[in-house]
């Protein structure tokens, strides 16, 4: 039987981009553990193949072909000692920056240590025998093929780059015997695109920019994404960590929190990705054909699987770029951010009487904030409230999605509140975010521009909310999920004299219309004579039912009969009672 490429996915993918980048030339030495690599590439004749039994031998000889051709060279071989003896020439190539790439074969790298037949450990590498070492799993599913994407596209960059030099991939091999695929199937290519480099075109069709956790924007990137957004039609996706203020922001977590009343904003052709880590889990509903991602640090950071290019470049010459290659004289209109306006003001006005929560908090006081103020929001909870609603333009606003942690929600927010202190700085926390970082408020350099509202429900309500995995346990969850009842159990006195003694003017509510009476104070624009902390007492039961109802809201009159349905299914009957009752209130 005639025999093809091998069957191996991550083989196939290793040969694919190879081929895509251009990398031909192979020294290959002999062995078992490579050969589903070595018979797919032989029987292809565009690699060039040469062998070595040596590997010493072959990796010197990789070293003489690729610094006289000036193309990168492959060099593959089995497992057991053969890639040890790769470690001279390998040497010789990371100190002369010659571009070869050194690909091991490993059995499964869960035998090593067992005592079997010819599995070495790989692992750690020599820091002077390879720019960068990958490891490149069998493939199971999914997550497997993006991640070998990936590293092979990294891979390749490198050794196609100026500042190239070798590079390893240990592959782990199935010994898959299957030889009949005729033709190779594709794999996803990244390029890489720096400064100077000739860049790509846009694809045809619509664009959405999406910011995660982002600095403070300088006033030369916010006009070069207004202007790529005038030229391309194109829409800013934001939560309240992105801090894009422009024309063409959209807050899109209330929209896409209603599948069924999104229509088609959320499907985009290209989707631009700066910024860090959101705290956006909603950014899911945006379907994305592909995603390119612009930032100076260049590396490929694959947030959504489908990233194709990257480009190591500031943010403002990026979009500058873009938009100097677009002509929007004469457009007097934006119909993409107009629809997802108009979304995102249906969806709004339609919003029912919600039960009092952290949510119904966010979209009494985002209307509040005072211009110019800082806000910090708490994690997961609090961020997640905040995101459905905007906030002025001139408020800038924080969370701590670096690393997500309760620990430092508060310490975060006084840090940044030292830095000026002619200006208010907002906290909005949950309670165990509270008491966790509560020594801060004794730090003696809080100032009187420090305004903190802790909405106290006793617990980690996150995990008692409808859609938590931990809703299942019901109270059970109380006990150690949640870590409910602990820190005084929602004691009405314990904040108040701990606050009032460090020198706190002390606010609190646990209803609507003391909230209304308190935060009136909270966000009075003046600076006051000391730092305020406002205890917001909400039930639990509350929290979840705000949450659901405004992960469904239900204005269009065709979708009402289902989706109530859709609820009782959901929440059951009791729950759907008592929703109705507060909707009514
Ligand atoms: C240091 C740390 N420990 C644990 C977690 C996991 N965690 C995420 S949200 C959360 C609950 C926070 O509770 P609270 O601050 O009261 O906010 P709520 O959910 O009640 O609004 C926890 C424990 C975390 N993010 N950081
Ligand atoms: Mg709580």
């Amino acid at each position: 039987m005639e025999k093809y490429y091998t069957a191996e996915r991550n083989v196939q993918i290793i040969l694919y981009l190879l081929k895509q980048y251009g990398i031909r030339k192979v020294v290959a030495s002999p062995g078992t553990t490579n050969i589903t690599l070595v018979a797919s590439m032989q029987q292809d004749p565009f690699f060039e193949m040469y062998s070595a039994a040596d590997e010493r031998s072959a990796a010197y000889i990789a070293c003489g072909l690729a610094a006289e051709s000036g193309e990168p060279v492959a060099l593959s071989c089995t497992g057991a000692t053969a890639s040890r003896n790769y470690i001279p020439g390998l040497t010789e190539a990371y100190y002369r920056k010659l571009p070869v790439l050194a690909v091991t074969a490993a059995h499964n790298l869960r035998r090593i240590g067992h005592l079997s037949a010819q599995v070495i450990d790989r692992s750690v590498v020599a820091n002077d025998i390879a720019i960068k070492s990958f490891l490149i799993e069998a493939i199971k599913n999914q997550d497997d093929e993006r991640d070998c994407e990936v590293k092979v596209n990294k891979a390749l960059d490198i050794l196609t780059s100026e500042n190239c030099g070798p590079v390893h991939l240990n592959v782990e091999i199935s010994y898959n015997s299957d030889f009949s695929v005729k033709e190779l199937p594709s794999a996803r290519v990244i390029r890489k695109y720096r400064s100077g480099d000739t860049l790509p075109g846009l694809p045809d069709g619509r664009i959405g920019i999406f910011v995660g956790s982002h600095k403070k924007w300088s006033a030369g990137l916010t006009e070069a994404v207004d202007r790529f957004c005038r030229v391309h039609d194109a829409v800013v996706f934001c939560d309240q960590t992105s801090n894009y203020k422009g024309p063409f922001r959209f807050l899109s977590s209330l929209v896409a929190a209603q599948p069924r009343r999104h229509g088609d904003i959320f499907d985009l052709r290209l989707m631009i990705h700066i910024g860090e880590i959101s705290g956006d889990y909603s950014s899911g509903a945006i379907h994305k054909e592909t995603v390119w991602r612009v930032n100076p640090d260049g590396e490929y950071r694959d947030t959504f699987g489908n990233l194709s290019a990257v480009f190591q470049m500031s943010e403002e010459k990026f979009f500058n770029y873009y938009a100097a290659a677009g002509d929007a004289t004469g457009r007097k209109e934006y119909p993409f951010i107009e629809a997802c306006k108009a979304a995102y003001n249906e969806v709004y006005n339609a919003i029912p009487e919600l039960p009092f929560s952290n949510i119904w908090t966010a979209m009494t006081m985002s209307k509040m904030l005072p211009e110019g103020a800082v806000l910090h929001l708490g994690i997961l909870n609090t961020l997640r409230s905040w995101n459905f609603f905007e906030i002025p333009a001139s408020v800038m606003s924080y969370a701590n999605v670096g690393g997500f942690g309760i620990d430092g929600d508060m310490s975060s927010l006084i840090g940044a509140s030292l830095a000026d202190r002619e200006r208010l700085f907002f906290g909005v926390l949950g309670d165990l975010a509270f008491f966790y970082d509560m020594n801060v408020l004794g730090n003696h350099h809080v100032g009187n521009n420090v305004r903190i509202m802790l909405i106290n429900n006793g617990r980690g309500v996150e995990f008692r909310n409808y859609n938590h995995n931990g809703a299942m346990f019901g109270e059970d969850a109380d006990k150690f999920i949640a870590a409910a009842g602990h820190y005084g159990n929602k004691s009405p006195e314990l904040v108040r004299h701990y606050a009032e003694d460090l020198g706190y003017e002390y606010l609190c509510a646990s209803d609507k219309e003391s909230f209304l009476d308190a935060v009136k104070r909270f966000t009075t624009p003046e600076m006051t004579d000391r730092p305020m902390l406002f205890e917001v007492f909400t039930e639990t039961q509350d929290e979840s039912d705000a949450l659901y109802c405004i992960n469904n809201i239900q204005a269009d009159h065709g979708l009402k009969k289902a989706a109530k349905q859709a609820i009782k299914n959901v929440l059951g009957e009791d729950t759907v009672r008592s929703i109705r009752s507060i909707i009514k209130k």
